[in-house]
């Protein structure tokens, strides 16, 4: 692909965000307290995410029919060109009424995420990235935090029903026993952007899903931090734990988690 191709999908991938994210505003304002749905335990879903999704979906088979679309929702298919959705990161969040939640769109060629774009609609906070392009929110260059001590440090821990609940206490007692602050906010996608931004200096989860993570990941790794190598062993189609973070806590991190080593 030229880099021609990557910059339309680039522009194409903020304003189908910023689309979407107008479409996702417009339903959290509209919406009844109460109408959600339990896709598992404490596994939310609202009828917005298949609609966002619906949306994002057709706007890039109108401006890419090459290409694949995996959601998080809809499914699809991987391939060598594939674009890794979730329509909704913070379900959770969505559906009970926080506003705290974002749409993530990741566009993966041969192996390795090209372009992340995350749009929180209700903060109008637009964060992108290209790999070897740099990390932006709206358009102004991010920069990790230059955070050194873990006693310094603020630290997101996701977590899910997906991995045992004594394995993320564990991980949460290690991390805290360096010192560090935590917090848990619902959004793996916000969670890494904010470390990106240098708000917090690492977001670590034992299991999570490629849409919830790529582009998170990418914006972190172009604002000058770490993570891990999150799409070893099919994580792009099986999930895998995440962890990302300002360079200067990395060993720290990598030692109180037990991931990236
Ligand atoms: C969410 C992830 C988050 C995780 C939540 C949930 P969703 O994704 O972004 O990292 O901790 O449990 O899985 O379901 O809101 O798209």
């Amino acid at each position: 692909m030229t880099g021609h191709g990557l910059e339309a999908r680039y522009l194409a991938a903020s304003a189908i965000a910023r689309e979407a994210g107008d479409l996702m505003r417009q339903r959290f304002e509209e919406r009844e307290a109460g109408t959600y749905k339990l896709k598992g335990h404490q596994d939310y879903l609202t009828e917005a995410d298949g609609e966002v999704e619906r949306l994002i979906t057709r706007r890039i088979a109108e401006a890419f029919p090459g290409d694949t679309v995996f959601g998080e929702e809809g499914g699809g298919q991987f391939s060598a060109q594939v674009w890794v959705i979730d329509p909704i990161d913070g379900t959770a969040n969505f559906a009970r009424g926080i506003p705290h939640f974002c749409v993530s769109i990741a566009f993966v060629r041969d192996g390795a995420t090209a372009i992340g774009v995350i749009c929180n609609p209700m903060t109008g906070e637009h964060f992108a990235a290209r790999r070897g392009g740099g990390a932006t929110l709206n358009g102004r260059a991010m920069k990790v935090s230059a955070t050194a001590e873990m006693r310094q440090s603020t630290i997101e821990l996701g977590w899910s029903m997906r991995r045992p609940m004594e394995h993320y206490v564990a991980m949460l007692g290690r991390v805290v026993a360096t010192g560090a602050g935590f917090r848990r906010s619902g959004s793996g996608a916000l969670g890494l952007a904010y470390v990106a931004d240098g708000r917090i200096d690492g977001y670590a989860e034992l299991h999570i899903n490629s849409w919830d993570t790529l582009a998170g990941l990418l914006l972190v790794e172009e604002a000058g931090g770490w993570g891990n190598d999150f799409l070893a062993n099919d994580g792009l189609a099986r999930g895998n734990p995440v962890l990302a973070c300002t360079p200067a806590l990395r060993e720290a991190l990598v030692q109180a988690t037990g991931i990236g080593r």
